[in-house]
């Protein structure tokens, strides 16, 4: 595993697109698990947000760091994520997003392939969704699960937004709501509401799994 981690976090430091590839593409063969090799990712990722924030690494770095880290996860990771069984059973429908104001969406498109995998429908509306559009969706599609991503201190107020807003529209009680992200915590999502926080995709996978249980 540090092996792994280490071989991760090189090729992303070098800020090289085909490093990173190679290095994703070559531990698969070498034969670790796809969630393993996402979790050395997102730490090579928090390692250069730290450095971004201490002054060491620049923008230009954040977002180079961040399309090889998204073209590796979605080429070669997610479609084993998403592996269909051929016995499929929908389990319930989720509506997706990450809120507005917030461009960030690695994480809340892991959380949709993962979801996927465990046989939930997944609408993704995408990232810098705006709140209306969340009530759209809602009102639209009819989902048992309501799932918001906020990477930023500045945007996670936006869940709370939706909250009041689906309350608004009368709809708060037919769907259950799940936040995540990195600034958000048990915590927040108890104080804004919400029916389930979770830390990761594989948690998030289990809330909504117990979510379900309740509905029914
Ligand atoms: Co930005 N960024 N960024 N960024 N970025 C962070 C978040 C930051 C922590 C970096 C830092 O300074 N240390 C910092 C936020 C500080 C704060 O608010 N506290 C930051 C900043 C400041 C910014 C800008 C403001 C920079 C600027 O312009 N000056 C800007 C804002 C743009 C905007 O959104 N309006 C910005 C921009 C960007 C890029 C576009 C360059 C790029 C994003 C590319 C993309 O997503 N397509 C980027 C990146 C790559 C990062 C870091 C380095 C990596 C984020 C990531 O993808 N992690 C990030 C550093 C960090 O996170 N520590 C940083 C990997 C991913 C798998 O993890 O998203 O946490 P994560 O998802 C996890 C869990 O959180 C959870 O499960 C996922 C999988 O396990 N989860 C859920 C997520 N959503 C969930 C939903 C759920 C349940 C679980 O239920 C619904």
């Amino acid at each position: 595993m540090l092996e792994l981690s280490g071989k991760i976090r090189d090729a992303m430091l070098t800020f090289e697109q085909e490093k990173v590839m190679e290095a994703v593409e070559s531990s698969l063969k070498e034969g670790y698990d796809p969630l393993e090799i996402i979790r050395a990712i997102s730490s090579a990722l928090k390692e250069i947000g730290d450095k971004f924030s201490k002054g060491e690494l620049f923008l230009m770095h954040l977002v180079i760091a961040g399309e090889a880290a998204k073209n590796a996860i979605s080429e070669y990771l997610e479609p084993l994520l998403k592996k269909e069984k051929t016995d499929r059973k929908t389990i319930g429908r989720v509506v997706l997003g990450t809120v507005e104001g917030d461009i960030h969406d690695i994480g809340k498109n892991i959380v949709a392939s993962m979801l996927f995998s465990a046989g939930f429908d997944v609408i993704d509306l995408g990232k810098d969704v705006p709140v209306e559009e969340f009530v759209r969706a809602v009102k639209k599609y009819n989902p048992d699960i309501l799932g918001m991503s906020a990477l930023l201190t500045t945007t996670r107020p936006m869940q709370k937004e939706v909250i009041e807003a689906l309350k608004e529209n009368n709809l708060r009680e037919k769907v259950k709501v799940i936040v995540g992200g990195a600034p958000v915590t048990a915590e927040w999502a108890k104080e804004i509401g919400a029916d389930g926080y979770a830390e990761d995709a594989i948690e998030a996978v289990k809330v909504a799994k117990k979510l379900m249980e309740e509905k029914n």
